[in-house]
Order: structure tokens, then C-alpha cells, then sequence
């Protein structure tokens, strides 16, 4: 199969990159830059079958060129942080909005045989129902979960409309090696760069928030089987199906690692901020098969061990 990861650079993309490589897949990579790193494909380039482009989403010749006799576009391309939407949304809009109708015209016009897109639980916003199933109400209520929202439902529209075969994931909350310690990236992340440094950890907010965290390989894992069953125009969650407060996740962490003489520290909520996420996966477990394989201890076990061996810090796992 052939096939284009845009975003092949970033947290999640160089993860599929890496697993449709080994999988034997030629894979393009797609990826201007911003958020992404070259570093993050260090493996990939050693396949023969892997290219890279540094180029945009929002160039619509380039993609026309490059999505010749491709099988799937997974599209992972974005602009990925719900705070630093709030700062930039117009920034937002124009790499998630402008950049998914771009991928869908170019898809369409080279007869794609299927795009996947990387939504987000951010889409569901603030609504009490929990867990968020597919089929209820939206409230997004940040520029991110607009965009995000707007980006599937014109994945959706394009196969209404012009018979493409698209379907969308909405991934909660990721983590996972890879992702980021920068302001604008996951919890996780942030909080193990910060308890290396001998840090406390923050928590914005009263830390009564839960997020259904899940493990990277879990949401590869949801990525391949959408690859493997058409299931055109669906939208469709993939978690991990069992939240955790905030509060409860910064204590673990400190447990697993042993720096439990690190406090956690609390500190304004953040805006755009939604209380509880918590996905039901019985869609995806029906239409896929898909169950998660890691609990949120087992994938942060995993990704702490990944670390230690990738940064040589000095830091055991309990
Ligand atoms: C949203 C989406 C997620 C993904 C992500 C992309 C939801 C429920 N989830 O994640 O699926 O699309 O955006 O970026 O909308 N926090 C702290 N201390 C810190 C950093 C964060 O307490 O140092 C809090 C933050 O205020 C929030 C929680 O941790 O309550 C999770 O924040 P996040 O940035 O990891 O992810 P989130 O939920 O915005």
C-alpha cells in the first residue's frame, strides 16, 4: 500500500509513520516544521520505502502532485493546542479548516482511495453526558474544538457529497513517547519534563478535571483498523474508556517514578478548559473490534521506559 501520513513529523505521526513502515507499507511523510521534527523520524528514514517532504498542507499543487496513486492520506497535519487556539485562532482556523479542505479536494481530485482524519474529544466540549458516545450533541467551547469540529463534518460532507471514502477518529487525549514538553502540548508530557528537573507539578485549576488519557500504540492501534474496515463518512471515538482526575494522575506519576517528595502546586484554570472527557468506545469496539490494550498506569510505564532508555535520565520506575 501506499500511503500519505501529513503530519509524519509530530507526536502522532511519526508514531503511524513508523508502525506502517514496519507493517511494510511505502509511506510519504508530509510535514512543514512548526510543531514537528525531523528527529521524530529518525527511524523511518532508514526505509528505503519512506519519503519526506518539508512542505505545507495548505499547498494544494503540491498535494495534487504527491497524492498520485496513493491508497490512504492519514491526516494528522494541525494546529494541535486548545490554549494556544485561544491565543491564535485565526491561526487555528487556517491550518485545521483551510488545511482539511485542501487535503480533501486534492484526495478527491487524485481518486484517494480512502483519507483518515485525526478529530479530537474536544469537539464534545462541556455537555454533562458522560461517557461523550458519538451520536449526542457538540458544545465545543474552544477556537480547537471548532476547528476540529468543522474539519470532520467536512470530511463527512465530502463523502456525501462527492463520494469520498473519509472517516474520522476523535482521539482523546494522547500521550505517549514523542510528545512534547512545551507549553502548548499534553499534560503528560509537560509533567515528566518537570519532574526530571526536580519540578513540582501544576495543575490549572482545582484538579477535580478528568481526562480519558490514551496510549499512543492504542490510537496506531484504532488508525490501522480504520485502514482495515471501510466504513465510510462514520466519525468514531478511540480512547482508552476510563478517565482519571487530574489530582489522581499527578499523584501516579510522582508514584511511578519516585519523586513523591515533588509537590503538586494549583494554579488558575486555564480558558477553553472542559471538566471531564470520557470516551465511550463501544462504537469502535462494534464497527473495528477495538478494545485498549494499555490502562493509563501500564501506557505511562511504558512511555517512562521508553524515555529513560531514549534521554539516559536518571530516573526509576516503580
Ligand atoms: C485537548 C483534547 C485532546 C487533544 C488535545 C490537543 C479535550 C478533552 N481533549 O486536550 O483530545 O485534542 O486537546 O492538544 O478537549 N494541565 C495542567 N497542568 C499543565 C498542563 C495542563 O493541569 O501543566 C491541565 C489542563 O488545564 C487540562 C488537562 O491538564 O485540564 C489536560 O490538558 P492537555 O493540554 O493535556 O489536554 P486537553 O484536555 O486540552
Amino acid at each position: 500500500m501506499k500511503i500519505v501520513v501529513t503530519g509524519a513529523a509530530g507526536f502522532i505521526g511519526s508514531n503511524l509513520t513508523d508502525k506502517l513502515l514496519e507493517l511494510g507499507a511505502e509511506v510519504i511523510g508530509i510535514d512543514n516544521l512548526f510543531n514537528g521534527r525531523l528527529v521524530n523520524l529518525e527511524d523511518a528514514m532508514k526505509y528505503k520505502t519512506f519519503t519526506f517532504h518539508k512542505s505545507d498542507i495548505r499547498d494544494l499543487n503540491f498535494l495534487l502532485d504527491v497524492f498520485k496513486d496513493v491508497d490512504i492520506v492519514y491526516h494528522e497535519a494541525a494546529f494541535t493546542s486548545v490554549p494556544q487556539s485561544v491565543k491564535m485562532p485565526e491561526n487555528c482556523n487556517d491550518v485545521n479548516v483551510n488545511g482539511i479542505i485542501n487535503v480533501l479536494n486534492a484526495a478527491r481530485r487524485t481518486d484517494v482511495k480512502k483519507v483518515v482524519f485525526a478529530s479530537s474529544s474536544s469537539v464534545y466540549g462541556d455537555t454533562p453526558t458522560l461517557p461523550k458516545h458519538e451520536e449526542m450533541s457538540r458544545w465545543p467551547i474552544s477556537p480547537y474544538g471548532v476547528a476540529k469540529l468543522a474539519c470532520e463534518q467536512y470530511a463527512k460532507v465530502w463523502h456525501h457529497v462527492y463520494g469520498l471514502n473519509t472517516t474520522s477518529i476523535r482521539y482523546f487525549n494522547v500521550f505517549g513517547p514523542r510528545q512534547r514538553d512545551s507549553p502548548y502540548s499534553g499534560v503528560i508530557a509537560i509533567w515528566i519534563g518537570r519532574l526530571i528537573r526536580n519540578e513540582d507539578l501544576i495543575i490549572f485549576g482545582d484538579g477535580e478535571q478528568s481526562r480519558d488519557f490514551t496510549y499512543v500504540k492504542d490510537v496506531i492501534q484504532g488508525n490501522l483498523l480504520v485502514a482495515e474496515h471501510d466504513i465510510p463518512g462514520e466519525i468514531i471515538n478511540i480512547a482508552c474508556g476510563n478517565p482519571i482526575k487530574l489530582t489522581d494522575l499527578a499523584k501516579l506519576i510522582l508514584k511511578l517514578t519516585g519523586k513523591e517528595n515533588l509537590s503538586i502546586q494549583y494554579a488558575d484554570p486555564r480558558p477553553g478548559d472542559i471538566k471531564h472527557s470520557f470516551g465511550d468506545i463501544s462504537k469502535a469496539n462494534k464497527l473495528l473490534g477495538f478494545e485498549a490494550k494499555y490502562t493509563q498506569e501500564e501506557g505511562l510505564r511504558d512511555y517512562l521506559k521508553w524515555y529513560v532508555k531514549k534521554y539516559n535520565v536518571n530516573l526509576k520506575i516503580n
